[in-house]
């Protein structure tokens, strides 16, 4: 019965925790908010799973610890089959659920926009240890270290990443648009976002480009500051290039 209290009082307070606290930030991407919401829900469905099994451990700890010197066994134990079945068939219940969704559901939402048209397609070339960038179509490229990556707010934003031949392989991630993906010497890979939110790394961390994959001595620098302004802004920035 304490058992079952403490159990019900940690996951109140964990769940609450969860749903108030703002971990990470709001995504700047529509897909970013499909993830950050699998990501909730992933972990509102854990949290009681979790505390149930950090609350037996710690109960039994207490309840059936070392008493005295005696040195008698401890009652047989036996199967409990309806328990063992039911937490059986709860968690299979759970598993399932999940591949679905946000599994399989999320997968599908992240791939809605693949047969449609960008508003802007951004080549990323990763090479030890900078980041370079072609605007497709609008002859901006950018390469050094104190460039930063423009994009205009209201896109759909196609990024082709590939890293350099004779290089290794590289990991293109925007924490601000939950989204990352390996950059392979000799290989193309793709993702799309749709920005939602103007910022920039000036105003918060998570709008940079930063390498994810272990790459050497200077991998932590293998970064881009990433701004996020209005479409017109954009266009004006790149017009400004050109001249
Ligand atoms: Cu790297």
């Amino acid at each position: 019965m304490t058992a079952a209290l403490i159990w019900v009082l940690l996951t109140v307070v964990a769940e609450f925790a969860l749903l108030s606290l703002n971990l990470f930030g709001d995504a700047a991407t529509k897909q970013g908010q499909f993830i950050d919401d699998a990501f909730i829900l992933l972990m509102a469905l854990a949290i009681p799973v979790f505390t149930f099994v950090v609350t037996m451990i710690g109960y039994v700890v207490i309840k059936f610890r070392a008493d005295g010197d005696e040195l008698e066994d401890a009652a047989p134990v036996r199967t409990h089959k309806k328990w063992v079945g039911s937490w059986l068939i709860w968690t299979t219940l759970l598993t399932i659920v999940v591949i679905i969704y946000p599994g399989y559901v999320g997968v599908q939402e992240l791939r809605e926009t693949h047969e449609e048209e960008a508003d802007l397609t951004v080549n990323v070339t990763g090479r030890r240890w900078q980041w370079s960038y072609e605007y497709e179509g609008r002859a901006v490229s950018l390469f050094a270290k104190d460039d930063m990556l423009i994009l205009p707010n209201d896109s759909l934003i196609r990024f082709y990443v590939t890293s350099e031949d004779q290089d290794v392989i590289h990991s293109f991630w925007i924490p601000a648009f939950r989204m990352k993906i390996d950059a392979v010497p000799g290989l193309t890979t793709k993702f799309d976002v749709n920005t939602t939110k103007i910022g920039n790394f000036n105003d918060d961390v998570n709008f940079r480009v930063q390498c994810a994959e272990l790459c050497g001595r200077d991998h932590s620098l293998m970064f881009t500051r990433v701004k996020v302004v209005e479409p017109a802004e954009f266009e004006q920035w790149i017009a400004d290039q050109a001249a």
